[in-house]
């Protein structure tokens, strides 16, 4: 018996028939047309036009979603943190997103201290170059801020590099004082430049982790505890007066308290341009976890940290709302032995961060059958908003002509339970274990290209392309 020939990874044009395409802003039974890694047009299913299209390869989307890949725009692949690195490099990270339905990353380049910004832009490139299944971005991690960084700021926005991590958490290592801050901004106020706020008062935080560990209280569900909510939206307030002081945009990442939320719903209502994100670790997970005995809740050790679940409704409230605009993940994945262990007995020790860049669509899918969020905001939040944010719109995040042929087919039927025996991200267990998930990503296609064939690996390290970004796009 002769096997059939395989598809061609990359032929000249491919259809896609017969799926639901589902965008941020309609969904419509249409089939899509792609030639040189480009849509080229979309036509109702059914319709001449699209019957009259042939090409090298048809993909089969009956029943299924067809979505624009996911934008995941707050990833730590080969992370340094509390001495260690994360547990994926660009290679495996990059592969576990594509198994996800996400496309595109944008990763956080870090300058370490006394050092400039383009050394550190040029490590992480060095990190990801060839290496990688799907396309990359860079944002820039500030550790230093001075005349020097504040020059380079102007030149990594033209190059495309057009966002910066500032942290009021973390002293001694990424912190910057409200100074330090305050100029940042004003220089992205003149530059384009998103100023991208780690929002907790460290200084404070540092004082109550000392309390703590003198009083013994030294497991996991401590980090939880000293990185008080108020902590959040203090830091959450200051970072938003401080913008409207320079006259600059704000994006504040990884918001997890209710308290926070209503400091950035508080500045929208009064029109600033202020912009939040949260990730599934706080829309799913909470202190519970954190809780989890044998010193198991290191494994839900991140910052902002997880909260008390009441805190979940408030943060899909703002995604209702558009309070909040994006979710990412913040990948920074450790492994469980001999990372997360490094804390056994000093809470303050254990690497800070979770794993997660495999599951983001699948559990905003997960929400949406839940009733949180349309099937619309779902593509909303997990796409389109993240590519318009950080400036790959239209490019990345949305199914139109002349957008990269980023493309998820999506079995929204599907049964799955997340598992560290399923998963492909490069870490010793899952954040999600046991979790069950209705819808599973197919087929993933990026620029044109298979890299997931009905649940097949077929991608490349090397594919994925640095991508240079424009400037915020949801300014005006
Ligand atoms: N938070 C984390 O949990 N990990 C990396 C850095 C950060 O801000
Ligand atoms: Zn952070
Ligand atoms: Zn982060």
């Amino acid at each position: 018996m002769s096997t059939p020939p395989a598809q061609p990874r990359s032929p000249g044009r491919t259809v896609i028939r017969g799926g639901l395409v589902i965008t941020a802003s309609d969904e419509m039974h249409a089939d899509l047309l792609i030639e040189q890694g480009k849509i080229v047009a979309l036509a109702a299913h059914g319709s001449d036009v699209a019957a009259g299209w042939s090409a090298e390869r048809e993909l089969d989307a009956t029943d299924k979603y067809v979505l624009p890949g996911g934008v995941d725009a707050h990833t730590h692949m080969d992370f340094p943190f509390g001495g260690t690195f994360s547990s994926d490099d660009f290679e495996t990270g990059t592969r576990a997103a594509a198994w996800g339905g996400t496309t595109t990353i944008v990763d956080f380049a870090v300058q370490s201290r006394g050092h400039a910004l383009r050394e550190g832009l040029d490590a992480w490139h060095a990190k990801a170059d060839a290496r990688c299944a799907i396309d990359y971005g860079f944002h820039m991690i500030l550790s230093d801020v001075n005349d020097g960084t504040l020059k380079e700021m102007d030149l990594l926005v033209e190059e495309g590099v057009s966002s910066f991590k500032l942290f009021m958490a973390y002293p001694g290592v990424f912190y910057s004082d409200d100074g330090r801050i305050l100029r940042a901004m004003q220089r992205s106020a003149g530059n384009g430049g998103l100023v991208m706020m780690h929002a907790e008062n460290g200084i404070a935080i540092d004082v109550l982790v000392e309390q703590a560990l003198e009083a013994g209280r030294s497991d996991p569900r401590y980090h939880g505890e000293v990185r008080r909510t108020l902590l959040e939206a203090e830091a959450t307030h200051r970072a938003i007066q401080l913008a409207r002081v320079a006259g600059a945009p704000l994006y504040v990442v990884h918001v997890s308290a209710e308290e926070a939320v209503a400091e950035l719903a508080g500045a929208r209502d009064k029109g600033l341009p202020v912009f939040g994100e949260t990730c599934p670790q706080y829309l799913f997970l909470s202190t519970d976890n954190l809780a989890e005995p044998d010193f198991e809740g290191a494994k839900y050790v991140c910052s902002t940290p997880l909260r008390p679940k009441e805190h979940q409704e408030s943060l899909w409230r703002g995604l209702r709302t558009n309070d909040l605009q994006v979710v990412s993940t913040d990948h920074c994945p450790f492994c469980f032995n001999g990372q997360k262990e490094l804390g056994r007995g000093d809470f303050s020790k254990i690497p800070n961060g979770m794993p997660g860049v495999e599951h983001r669509m699948d559990l905003l899918h997960q929400a949406v059958v839940e009733g949180h969020i349309t099937r619309r905001r779902w593509i909303e939040i997990a796409c389109a908003t993240p590519a318009r944010m950080f400036g790959l719109y239209p490019k990345k995040g949305t199914l139109a002509p002349g957008a990269d042929a980023d493309v998820v087919l999506y079995d929204p039927k599907a049964e799955q339970t997340l598992s560290v025996d399923t998963h492909h991200m490069n870490v010793d267990y899952s954040a999600y274990e046991g979790k069950r998930i209705t819808g599973r990503v197919d087929t993933v296609l990026s620029r044109g290209e298979l890299v997931l064939d009905g649940r097949q690996y077929v991608g490349r390290a090397g594919h994925g392309q640095y991508v240079p970004r424009g400037t915020c796009q949801l300014l005006d």
